[in-house]
């Protein structure tokens, strides 16, 4: 494997970057995570405007222009020979010193691409569908670290799923600070009730995910009503179908939440039927490489 550090590409072991990276020291940094189907990378401009936005937010200047990123993905997937792939873009404030004093990491911005494989749950999880748990700490408030900012702070989804994974679950529903759902560790939620698909609005303590905004693209063009709305764990708990979605989770149904079965108990024909619909998108849509 072929890592991409500033411009040059390593081999694995020997992919390193300084232990003074205010990435590795404070989390500060941005990241994208984003997949490639057959040779086409889905979303990348999304997923590159989203890594600009974050950065800006964070006053934190990727040494690149965006077309030239683009260009970089594209040759780290080229350099490693993948056909599929889950490719983990970082762009940390680079080497400082021992103080959070972003001044001091001026100009040392670290861009790392690497690409590989990824599967994150068991491939029978598909067809059977998960099951989750509420826990109980809470989405980072937006006031304090706004949850749109794909930060390389990611402890607070970590507790989050060391939550669930305590209460032997693969993933968490976190709430926002009033208590309606905001998403899941890595994913993003929706349910469906009468077969009208419902899912938290961004601003509510949620990633504007790109996997969301597919599905949702998807479900208008198929004259699914879609609702942008609060929902709370009720709603989720008599649901007729859930399911989450995210580059590296694609779409996954989940059958139980809190102890409550969704539905049936078995993956819904909507979420089935948009999985379907998902796959064959990214099949057909993508920059080609
Ligand atoms: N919410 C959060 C908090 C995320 O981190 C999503 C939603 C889905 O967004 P996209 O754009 O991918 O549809 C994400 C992104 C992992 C992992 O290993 C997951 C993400 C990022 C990094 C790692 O589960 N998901």
């Amino acid at each position: 494997m072929k890592v991409y550090i500033n411009g040059k590409f390593y081999d694995k072991n020997n992919a390193k970057i300084s232990v003074f990276d205010h990435g590795l020291l404070y989390g500060d940094g941005v990241f994208e995570g984003i997949r490639a189907y057959n040779r086409l990378v889905f979303k990348l401009r999304e997923h590159i405007d989203r890594l600009y936005e974050s950065a800006h937010s964070i006053m934190l200047k990727v040494p690149l222009a965006r077309e030239q990123l683009i260009k970089a993905v594209i040759l780290t997937l080229k350099e490693n020979n993948l056909k599929d792939a889950y490719i983990r873009l970082v762009v940390t404030r680079g080497e400082g010193d021992l103080g959070l004093d972003p001044r001091k990491c001026a100009g040392n911005a670290t861009i790392i691409i690497i690409a590989d494989r990824i599967a994150l749950y068991p491939e029978k999880l598909y067809r059977q569908g998960l099951e989750i748990v509420t826990v109980p700490t809470v989405r980072n408030l937006p006031e304090a670290l706004n949850p749109q900012i794909k930060s390389l702070n990611y402890l607070n989804n970590i507790l989050a799923k060391i939550e669930a994974i305590n209460a032997g679950c693969d993933e968490a529903i976190m709430l926002d600070s009033l208590g309606y759902v905001a998403e899941c560790t890595g994913d993003n939620i929706f349910i469906v009730k009468r077969n009208e698909l419902y899912t938290p609005p961004q601003c509510m303590g949620t990633l504007r995910g790109i996997t969301r905004d597919a599905v949702l693209e998807l479900a208008r063009k198929n004259r699914i009503l879609v609702h942008e709305h609060v929902i709370t764990r009720h709603e989720v708990y008599i649901s007729d179908e859930c399911f989450l979605t995210g580059t590296a989770a694609e779409i996954i149904p989940v059958v139980k939440v809190d102890g409550r079965a969704i539905g049936s108990g078995k993956p819904g024909k909507l979420t089935l039927s948009l999985n379907k619909k998902f796959r064959e998108l990214t099949k057909k849509e993508g920059v080609r490489y």
